[in-house]
């Protein structure tokens, strides 16, 4: 069973677009394991996109993802990094096909709306960097016995 990190960017708390999103990794079939609505620092940003420090836009990201409260979340599931990125949709909203988030709401490629982890290493890596150990719950579905 996989995990990966996924949080709602600034401009998707802003846009209350945090329950049309987590309803949709519901209904996929993924199970939310940890979440939080937080702000994030300039250093844990800094951290976070380390590997886009070199890049012209980094100044601007990292502003970006400190301008405002973010809904930090843990999901697990089979496959489920490469399943949430491409529920994601591409980068750039201009490529990213209907039927994905991006796809659906986001216009601007620096207004994407959601990040995802983009392999094992790095859902570990921004698991490790935005949540406790004991913020995580695992737990196994009883759906049955709530219902009856
Ligand atoms: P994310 O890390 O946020 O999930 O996005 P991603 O993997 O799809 O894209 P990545 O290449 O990791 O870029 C991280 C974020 O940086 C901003 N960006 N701006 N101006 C530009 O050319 C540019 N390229 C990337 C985007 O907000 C992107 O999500
Ligand atoms: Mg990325």
């Amino acid at each position: 069973m996989e995990r990966t990190f996924l949080m709602i960017k600034p401009d998707g708390v802003q846009r209350n677009l945090i329950g049309e999103i987590v309803s949709r990794f519901e209904k996929k079939g993924f199970s939310l394991v940890g979440a939080k609505l937080m702000n994030v620092s300039e250093v844990v940003a800094r951290q976070h996109y380390a590997e886009h420090s070199e890049r012209p836009f980094f100044g601007e990201l990292v502003d970006f993802i400190t301008s405002g409260p973010v809904f930090a979340m843990v999901w697990e599931g089979d496959q489920v990094i490469t399943t949430a990125r491409q529920m994601m949709g591409k980068t750039n909203p201009v490529e990213a096909a209907p039927g994905t988030i991006r796809g659906d709401f986001a216009v601007f490629t620096g207004k994407n709306i959601i990040h995802g982890s983009d392999s094992p290493e790095s859902a570990v890596r921004e698991i490790g960097l935005f949540f406790q150990p004991n913020e995580l719950v695992s737990y196994e579905r009883t759906l049955a016995a709530w219902i009856v």
